[in-house]
C-alpha cells in the first residue's frame, strides 16, 4: 500500500485531503504543529488505514530532517508528498507590512516547503518513483492589492513547482501544483490574526470553494495512471473570476 505525507494536515485543505486519501486506502503521515488535532484525526482515520501523526514546524530545518530521516520503517518510503502547509499573515500595503509577517510567509510557504521536499526527494529518486503535489494559489498567478509578500511566496511556489518538474524529469517522479482561489478554511483566521468577524466576511455573499473540493481534486490527481501528470491546475469557485473580481450579492 502507498504512503502519502501531507503537511498542514491539522486543518483545512490538508485535513480534508487526509480524509480523502484514507478513503482511497493510502497510509498517511499527517503533519502540522498542533499535535492534539493530528492525534484526533489519526484516531478517526486509523480505522481505515495506517496513520502516523508527525508534529513539527516546517520552519525548523533541523527538526524537519530529524523527523523525516527517523520515520518508522513502515512509513519510511513516501510515495506521495503533498506540500500544503502554509498561510497568509496580514493583508497590508508594502509600506505598512510587518517584518514578522513577511518572515512567517517566506519561512513557512517557501523555505518550509523546500526543507520538507529536500528531506523526501532523495528517497523518491532512489526508488525511481514518487509524486509531489505543491499547493500554490491563484496568488501565485496574479498579484492583488496588499497581497504583496503572500503573492510573492506563492509565485515562488509556482517557480519551485516548475523547477522540481524540470530537475526531476527522467527520475520517475511526478510533480504538479494545484492553485486554488478562495477556499473557506482557517486561512483568513490566520491572516487576520484570530479576528473571526473579519475572516468570516471574506467568504460572505457567495459560495466559496470548500476544503473538500480541493481534497477531491487531489484525490483525482493522485489516482491517475502513472503516465499522467497533472502539472498545474487553477481552480476557483464559480463566483470568482480573478483575485479581485468576485460576484457577491
Ligand atoms: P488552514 O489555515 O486551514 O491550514 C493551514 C495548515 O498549515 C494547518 O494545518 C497548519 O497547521 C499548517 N501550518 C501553518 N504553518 C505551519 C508551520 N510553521 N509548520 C507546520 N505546519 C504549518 O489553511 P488552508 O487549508 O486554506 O491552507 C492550506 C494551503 O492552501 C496553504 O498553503 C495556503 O496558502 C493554500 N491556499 C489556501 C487558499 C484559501 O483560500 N484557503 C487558497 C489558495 C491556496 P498547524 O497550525 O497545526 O501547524
Ligand atoms: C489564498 C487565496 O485570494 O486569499 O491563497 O490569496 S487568496
Amino acid at each position: 500500500m502507498k504512503t502519502a505525507l501531507i503537511t498542514g494536515a491539522s486543518s483545512g485543505i490538508g485535513k480534508e485531503t487526509a480524509k480523502a486519501l484514507a478513503e482511497e486506502g493510502y497510509n498517511l503521515i499527517i503533519c502540522g504543529r498542533r499535535e492534539g488535532r493530528l492525534n484526533e484525526l489519526k484516531e478517526t482515520l486509523s480505522k481505515k488505514v495506517e496513520v502516523l501523526a508527525l508534529s513539527f514546524d516546517v520552519r525548523d530545518k533541523e527538526e524537519v530532517f530529524k523527523k523525516i530521516e527517523n520515520l518508522p520503517p513502515d512509513f519510511s518510503n513516501i510515495d506521495i508528498l503533498i506540500n500544503n502547509a502554509g498561510n497568509a499573515h496580514g493583508l497590508e500595503s508594502i509600506q505598512d507590512g510587518s517584518l514578522d509577517d513577511w518572515d512567517a510567509m517566506m519561512d513557512i510557504n517557501v523555505k518550509g516547503l523546500l526543507y520538507v521536499s529536500k528531506a523526501i526527494i532523495p528517497g523518491m529518486i532512489e526508488r525511481k518513483s514518487g509524486h509531489i503535489i505543491n499547493i500554490g494559489s491563484t496568488a501565485g498567478k496574479e498579484v492583488y492589492p496588499n497581497g504583496n509578500v503572500y503573492c510573492a511566496s506563492k509565485h515562488a511556489v509556482d517557480a519551485i513547482n516548475q523547477g522540481m518538474r524540470i530537475d526531476l524529469n527522467g527520475k520517475g517522479i511526478r510533480v504538479g501544483a494545484i492553485n486554488p482561489g478562495l477556499v473557506e478554511t482557517e486561512f483568513s483566521d490566520v491572516r487576520f490574526k484570530g479576528d473571526k468577524e473579519k475572516a468570516k466576511k471574506v467568504y460572505q455573499g457567495f459560495k466559496a470553494l470548500q476544503p473538500e473540493d480541493i481534497a477531491d481534486i487531489i484525490r483525482f490527481v493522485v489516482t491517475r495512471p502513472y503516465h499522467v501528470n497533472i502539472a498545474d491546475l487553477i481552480v476557483m469557485c464559480t463566483s470568482q473570476a480573478t483575485s479581485t473580481i468576485v460576484d457577491k450579492n
